[in-house]
This record gives structure tokens, sequence and C-alpha cells, in this order.
């Protein structure tokens, strides 16, 4: 065996055996080989991407047009392209995992430990680096078009966040080549993951690649509260703001509220690892109660942080769809923050089994409750709009419908696990697992491709392909059906979690249903690529430039498509909630100014890729203990940022003739377009003008 001693200190504690390719040479079994394969895959991919990039030439306008980027509007979209991309990795483990228990009574073919690193990077990827991103991206794209502002309120700030976060998702991957990754879940319990239990490097890049995208992440709440607060339109008072904001705003919260207990929870776990300190050892004066603590203040207000934008997605969804205002918008809002400060109050029905007492147990049952009657205020709400409603059947109206009926199973199953008691009988079963993919599919995913399918024409200038919309939605639908009722039922058959093999055979024909299913959710993420390449392929035939395809209500229908980078010709002035759909009743939707006035606008900057250079190549460094490299890497990020408050050339600005025209000829086009009645949305003629009628 060699020791890193025998390499010497410029590679920390790396040694060649280290790398997956030598470990499946040394020992070929189809784990390793899995590995090794899934390993290559990241390799020749990332260099198929960067010959073709440079083949193209494409690597020039992405670089100039995109990774400089200080729009809010390109940064938005590279988080989703950040988080299908991870999706498609999550997925893939979710389907491996899944054939292994089919195969899994007395055997299967990975192994225990391998199978533990597949729930651990499964699930740190779905929540941190798709979940997490996509609901970023979603913010970052609409929020501000919402409230009929010309950015974020820190742009500069807003790329750093999206390169921190990319470094968090760059060392996940990079731990399939290089070492492994933690094997002790996306919650990274100590004492699994302390350094007797997991002496190798596999925590060290969960605790480095969550620690360093979480401060990403804290930013950006920092970021989209202070936008809403303070970039509104004129006459956008709170309550005027679409739903979807508000869930934004109330999402920010959560962030700055639960993110630094995630960041002080790792890192304490890192000074454990690296300094020997014992706050989470069960020794030497060490809890790791105190971890499950801290841990889960982040983690429960985390998944409302995940939901709430899914809601205020769904919301604008129902509305539109329904051709109503939203029923009974007040409380909507107040559910919304009433779910935002429960999300804190009920952290430790996370471990009620662990020995708290009744009391204490008690408390957190029933404020875990509580969250379901908010809940309720939103589903009748949502209903109610529906009710009466000139209702189209469009593609984000069927996830949404999926999202109701099955969400509300979810949450059911999540009040009774909220009852200690019964938690005691069903904690960490399988059962548990299908309850949070079960708020988690319908609540969360499906959220984000109904605003991906909703917003995609705002954002490109086409339509999606509706025919593969409904098959993608239906088979997401299905497919997660399939996968996971079945795992109720084995999970009340005492199925424990995170378990490799079994020797219960009642388990298998669950499991069997299961595997089925999660073949439907690989055939919905392929039909969700298909969906993509017909619709580029078709984008003539589909395009919408006008802006309006969906007769949609709030302000960034009242945008060209794409917008134009400034968003606004001139910043609109707010009268009422639904201010689009208001202004289009009125006739005056789209009137031309009186005069128009110069924009500034920051200049592109690479920093958020330094950012990302420097980021990436400090985790890889603390990961392998190069303490050299750590050096260089926090100088390197340290003269990035100081050397970027020396810039005093910042700005550039668009001339008012400019934005003039552009504004103009848009209206030419206007005037010139034959408005589409919402029947026939999905064809040709819609050119993203809206027929009026009455409104509601
Ligand atoms: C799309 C299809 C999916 C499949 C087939 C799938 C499958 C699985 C499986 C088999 C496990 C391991 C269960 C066990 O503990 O034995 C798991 C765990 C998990 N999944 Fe998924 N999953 C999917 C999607 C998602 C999504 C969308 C999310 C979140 C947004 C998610 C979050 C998680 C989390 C947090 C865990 C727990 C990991 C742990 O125990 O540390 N999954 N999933
Ligand atoms: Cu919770």
């Amino acid at each position: 065996m060699t020791t890193s001693a025998d390499w010497g200190w410029p590679l920390g504690v790396f040694i060649p055996e280290q790398l997956s390719f030598v470990r499946a040479f040394n020992n070929p079994t189809t784990s390793e080989l899995i590995g090794a394969g899934a390993a290559s895959l990241v390799v020749l991919g990332g260099l198929a991407l960067a010959v073709f990039l440079i083949w193209s030439g494409w690597w020039r306008p992405i670089w100039r047009d995109w990774l400089t980027s200080t729009d809010h509007k390109r940064i938005g979209i590279m988080y989703i392209v950040l988080s299908l991309v991870m999706l498609s990795r999550g997925v893939i483990e979710g389907a491996l995992m899944r054939t292994q228990q089919a195969a899994g009574l007395n055997g299967g073919f990975l192994t225990p430990d391998h199978f533990a690193e597949l729930f651990s990077t499964h699930g740190t990827i779905m929540v941190f680096f798709v979940a997490m991103p996509f609901v970023t991206g979603f913010i970052n794209y609409i929020m501000p078009l919402q409230i009929g502002a010309r950015d974020m309120s820190f742009p500069v700030m807003n790329q750093v966040s999206l390169g921190l976060t990319v470094v968090g998702a760059t060392l996940v991957m990079i731990s399939l080549v290089l070492g492994q990754f933690s094997t002790g879940g996306w919650t990274a319990y100590p004492p699994y993951t302390g350094k007797v239990f997991s002496p190798g490097v596999g925590p060290d890049y969960w605790i480095w690649s969550v620690a360093i995208a979480g401060i990403g992440s804290t930013l950006t709440g920092i970021n989209v509260a202070v936008t809403i607060y303070k970039e509104r339109a004129p006459g956008m008072h709170l309550f005027r703001m679409p739903l979807f904001t508000w869930t934004a705003l109330c999402a920010a919260i959560i962030l700055i509220f639960a993110m630094p207990p995630l960041t002080v929870s790792t890192l304490m776990l890192a000074m454990d690892r690296y300094l020997d300190f014992h706050f989470f050892t069960n020794d030497l004066g060490g809890n790791m109660m105190n971890y499950a603590n801290l841990f889960w203040l982040f983690g429960h207000p985390e998944v409302y942080l995940l939901v709430l934008p899914a809601y205020g997605i769904f919301s604008e969804v129902f509305a539109t769809y329904s051709g109503k205002r939203l029923y009974s918008y007040t409380s909507l809002v107040y559910a919304t923050m009433a779910i935002a400060v429960l999300s804190f109050t009920v952290w430790l029905h996370h471990f009620f089994t662990m020995g708290q007492g009744a009391n204490v147990n008690i408390a957190f049952g029933i404020a875990t409750m509580v969250i379901a009657i908010p809940t309720g205020v939103k589903v009748y709400d949502w209903m109610a709009t529906m009710f009466r409603g000139r209702i189209r059947f469009s593609v984000p109206m069927v996830y949404a419908t999926g999202f109701l009926i099955l969400f509300v199973i979810g949450g059911l199953t999540g009040v009774i696990l909220a009852n200690p008691t019964i938690d005691y009988q069903v904690h960490n079963s399988v059962f548990l697992v299908a309850h949070f993919h079960n708020v988690l599919i319908p609540g969360v995913l499906y959220g984000m491709l109904a605003g991906y399918h909703f917003w995609f024409p705002k954002a490109f200038g086409f339509r999606l392909s509706e025919g593969w919309g409904y098959v993608t939605a239906t088979l997401w639908i299905f497919g997660f059906a399939f996968t996971f009722f079945p795992i109720y039922f084995v999970g009340l058959l005492g199925m424990p979690r995170r378990s490799v093999s079994y020797s219960d055979p009642a388990f298998e024909p669950f499991m069997l249903v299961a595997v089925f299913g999660a073949a439907m959710i690989l055939s919905a993420l392929g039909a969700l690529v298909v969906q993509l390449l017909v619709s580029i392929r078709k984008r003539e035939t589909f395009s919408v430039p006008l802006g309006d395809p969906w007769n949609g209500r709030t302000l960034e229908w009242a945008t060209p498509s794409p917008p134009p980078e400034y968003n606004f010709a001139i910043i609109p002035t707010v009268t009422d909630r639904d201010m689009f759909a208001v202004a289009k009743a009125q006739g005056n939707a789209f009137e031309k100014p009186a005069e128009y006035e110069d924009i500034t606008l920051p200049k592109n900057t690479a920093i958020g890729m330094m950012v990302w250079v420097s980021g990436t190549g400090l985790g890889l460094a603390l990961v392998w203990q190069v303490w050299w490299l750590v050096l260089v890497c926090v100088i390197g990020m340290l003269v990035v940022l100081i050397g970027n408050t020396f810039r005093t050339d910042a700005h550039r600005v668009i001339p008012a003739a400019e934005v003039a025209a552009a504004h103009q000829a848009w209206l030419d086009q206007i005037a010139a377009a034959t408005p589409v009645g919402r029947l026939g949305e999905a064809t040709p003629h819609n050119k993203g003008l809206a027929a009026q009628e009455a409104v509601q």
C-alpha cells in the first residue's frame, strides 16, 4: 500500500489508488466498473464539451454573452442549465439505486459502500444542486421582471453567487473521478462522517461542496430580499406584488436565516475532522445531537424554501390558465408568510426517536401539524381559482393538477409522520423515503417543470412543443406514482431506508414495480431532452416574439420575448394587482411613452468565473489537504474580490435613442399582429399577442 507520505507534501493525501480508474483496474468488480464508467462519462463529457466549443467557435460568444454577464436573466438561465445537468445525474443515480434494490433480495450487484455513496450523492445533488439552483434560477429570471425592475440590486454579487454554487456542483462531479464521495447521506450525520468512521476524503467533499455553495446561497438570499424591498416599480406596493414574487421574498428570508446554521455545522464538522475537535464525537465531551439540531435548523426550513417558490409558480399557472384573478390573494400571501415562519419551529421532528422526552416531542409534533393549515388554505384557494374559470388544460396545468392531487397525499403522509408515536414505528424505514419524494417531486420538481414550460417562451422567444410537453408530464406523473407508492407499503412492512439489500422476499414485488416506475422517470428525462431538441428545430413555427403567448397577467409578460437586457424601455407605473391583465383590459398595455431615458447597466465582468476557478481549487485543496494550494487559492480569491472594488469603469450607458428605436420596433410589430384567441394558443398563429377576453 502506498501512502501519501511516499508522494510528498505537494499532493497532500492524494495517492493514485484514489483514482476511480485505477481502483477499477486493480479490482474489476461490477461496483467498481460502474464507478469507473460514471467517471469516464464525466471526463469524456467534459472533454467533448471543450472540444466542441473550440471547434464550433461558440466559446467566444458563450464567454462574452453568458459567462461574464451580470444580467439577472442570463444568470437565471445559467442556474437552470446547471440544475438540469445535475438532474440527469441525480435521476440516473436514483434509477440505479432502484435497480439495485429490485435485484437486492439477498444480494444485488453493488457493494454496500457504493450504494451508500449513491444515496449520498443523489440526495446531496438533488437538494443542493438541482432543487436550489432551479428555484434560484427562476427567482433570478422572473422576480425582477415581475416587480418592474431593471436588474437585481447587486448584479456582480449575483454572478459571484452563481460561481460559488457551481463550485459545489463541480466538486461533487470531480469526486466521481478523484477519490470517493461521502457515504454519510445528504445530511452527513456524525459519527458516520467523523474521522474515526470515515477516514477517507468522502465527507470532506461533502463538507466543502455544501459549505462553499451555501455561502453563495446566503448571498443570493440577501440579494433577492434587498431587490424586492428596494427595486419595485412605482406603485408596486407589497400587496400588489405577484404571488411568485411573494414566495421569492419569503424564500429569501428563509435563506438568510437558515443557511448560516448549515455553514456553521459543516465548518464545525470540518474542525472535528481536520483539527481533532470534538464537537460531534461521542467521547471527549462531544455530542452528535448538537449536529442534528444545527443541521435540521437549516434542513427543515430548506424544504419550505424549495416548495414556496413552487407554490408561487403554481399560483401564476392556476390564475393564467383559468383566466381569472387568484382567489383570495391576501390569504395566499399570509399563508406563505405563516409557512415561512413555522418552518423554523419544527426541526426536531427529524429526531423524535433520539430520546428528548415526550413533552418536547409533543410540542414539535403539534408545530409540524400546524403547517398543514396554511397549506390547506392554499390548496383551497387554488381550487377556488379554477372554479368557474375558463380553464385551458395546457402543459403547465397538467403539472399543476398532478401536483395538487399527489401533493395532498404526500402532505397527509407528512401529518402521519408528525405524530411521534407513529414516527417511532416507521422512522428510518422507506416509508419516509416515499413521503419526502412524494412532496419533493410533485411539490418542487413539477413546479419547476411547470415554470420551465410556462416561462421558456419568455426567455427564448419560442414556445416548447406542446405534444412532447404532454408526453413528458404524463411520464413524470405516472412514473412518480409507480416508483414511490409501492415504497409506502414496503416501508410499512418494515424495510429500513438506505439498505443495499434485504432478505425478506415480501419486499421484492414492490421493488419490481418501483423499478418499472423508475424506468418511466428515466424516459420522462429523455422526453424532456427530445422536447427541447424538437422545439429548437421548429423554433420558427413556435416563435412568440411579441412576448405574451398565454394571455399572462403579470408584468414579465409586458415585455418582448426575449426581453431586452434592461427589461423595460421605461419603468412601468403600477396601479393594480395583475397589472398587465388590467392594462390589457383597459387597452393601454402597449402605449408609446412620452419620452425615453438613457439607461445605465453594469458592464460584464469575469469575476464570477475567477471565483469559480479559485473556489474549485480551494475546495479540492482542502479535500486533499494540499495546504500550499489552499493558500494560493485564498489569496487569489481575495485579490479578485478586493481588486474588483477598485473598478471605477464598471458601467455603460444605453442611449435613449437606442431604447426608443427598439421599443418602437416592438410596438410596430404588435400593431401589425393579429391577436390570437386562447384556443389557438398551441398553434403557429400564436405570435405572443393575446386576444382580449373579459377580465375577472
Ligand atoms: C426522479 C426520480 C428519483 C428516484 C428514482 C429516486 C430514488 C431514490 C432512492 C432509491 C433513494 C435511496 C432511498 C434509501 O434511503 O434507501 C433516494 C434518496 C433520496 N432522494 Fe431520491 N429519487 C428521485 C428523485 C429525487 C428528487 C427530485 C429529490 C429532491 C429534490 C430527491 C431527494 C432524495 C433525498 C434527499 C434522498 C435521501 C438521501 C439520504 O438518505 O441521505 N430524490 N432517492
Ligand atoms: Cu422537517
